[in-house]
């Protein structure tokens, strides 16, 4: 089903970009709210669902100072519900040798999110990338049994700590192979340490994740999360079988995440929509949880066209629509803001502007049509499901 709103959020969007061939700077402030508030993400986002953005405790919110927050700082805490450590939960940042744990930049995020009622999205336990060199080190002799031990004692002591303050957990991230990689799309059984140690078996090391994450905070909701996973295709193929085989199982497997890191490089697959509702009709939740837009932009072009603002708008707008469609998705989190806090630029040679924030903090075309879509979800009350 189409949703009805989309017409609403290009009409927004046309008059943004009307100004010019290139953007400005800064797009206009938001419109007031009919209260007199200040109209945002968070106070328009339907009761059922978060809006959030993840933040880097450990950069941005260290130190942070009700009195006198940073620009950066007012916006996270105006604009967002939901928050996700982008880094600060990793395995190189949480535990960084053997039995040593540094909570520092995780607790930043949690003292921040407590101070201004957002809810934390906890990001991640079992991942083949951003792992500490000890954990590379030893991997190389683990058995299955030593890297459980190793793997056990990390999820029961992060997700025990923050035990019924995280709402939603990305237990596993990015487990699956690409089409494109040796192998095919396949368990990550040689990239990510563990499930190579127990590469016999790789499923049950999965469940076993879950059920020890559920056993120390039986309310999170704990998500499967990956990318190049919004719409219908061979990885989220792999992902449905997975999910049924765990839940077939009993495992405590509550959701589905597709991360929605976009490139206008490429076209845009709508089965977004078809894909939630699939996991949904599993019994799962879903959730986008790290959309960004990434907008190549050659040598020589100062910024963005008007095209491709539109289009960096419409796609950020199409991921939320599929959501708000959908009313087993909980969250819709934004991968940070503003560009100049972005991974992408680092990544991406070439690609920037993938967020919908300027540097100056002005909302992009993006922000505005993703509001007009929530606002026309009825804020405060949802109008998706009976929860
Ligand atoms: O945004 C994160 C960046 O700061 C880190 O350097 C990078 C390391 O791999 O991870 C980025 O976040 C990733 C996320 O944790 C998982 N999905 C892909 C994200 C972008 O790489």
């Amino acid at each position: 089903m189409r949703h009805p709103f989309r017409s609403l959020a290009l009409g927004v969007l046309g008059t943004a970009v009307a100004a010019g061939a290139l953007v400005p700077a800064a797009s206009a402030a938001p419109p007031e709210h009919s209260h007199g508030h200040q109209d945002t993400l968070r106070r328009q986002a339907p009761r059922d669902l978060e809006i959030g953005s993840a933040a880097w405790g450990q950069r941005d919110l260290t130190g942070y100072d009700k009195h006198d927050p940073t620009d950066y700082q007012r916006v996270l805490a105006r604009e967002f519900g939901s928050i996700t450590p982008e880094n600060d939960m990793k395995w190189a940042e949480i535990h960084p040798e053997p039995g040593v744990y540094d909570f520092s930049g995780a607790d930043a995020v949690m003292d921040f999110a407590r101070a201004h009622h957002q809810e934390v999205r906890g990001h991640t336990l079992l991942w083949h990338s951003q792992n500490p060199q000890w954990v590379i080190d030893a991997s190389d002799d683990w058995t299955c049994q030593e890297a459980r031990d190793v793997l056990e004692d990390h999820v029961r002591t992060v997700v025990g700590r923050y035990a019924g303050e995280i709402y939603e957990w990305d237990v596993a991230n990015e487990i699956f192979q690409d089409d494109w990689d040796t192998g095919g799309v396949r368990l990550r059984t040689e990239a990510n340490p563990f499930l190579k140690a127990c590469a016999e078996d790789p499923v049950a090391l999965i469940g076993d994740t879950f059920r020890w994450a559920h056993e120390v905070d039986p309310k999170a909701r704990l998500f499967l999360n990956d990318y190049n996973a919004e719409g219908v295709n061979t990885k989220t193929d792999a992902y449905y079988a997975l999910a049924q085989e765990l839940l077939a199982d009993g495992v405590p497997l509550h959701g589905f995440g597709a991360q929605g890191h976009l490139s206008l490089m490429y076209g845009f697959d709508t089965s977004i929509q078809a894909n939630f509702e699939r996991f949904a009709a599993l019994g799962l939740d879903v959730a986008v949880t790290e959309a960004d837009v990434r907008v190549p932009i050659p040598d020589g072009q100062d910024g963005p066209t008007a095209e491709q603002v539109t289009l960096h708008a419409e796609r950020h707008d199409a991921m939320l629509e599929a959501c708000l469609a959908v009313p087993s998705c909980t969250s819709f989190t934004v991968w940070g803001f503003p560009d100049a806090n972005s991974w992408v630029p680092d990544v991406f040679p070439g690609e920037d502007w993938a967020t919908i924030f300027t540097d100056d903090f002005g909302p992009k075309p993006a922000y505005h049509a993703m509001l007009a879509s929530l606002r026309e979800a009825t804020p405060g009350v949802s109008p998706r499901s009976g929860r």
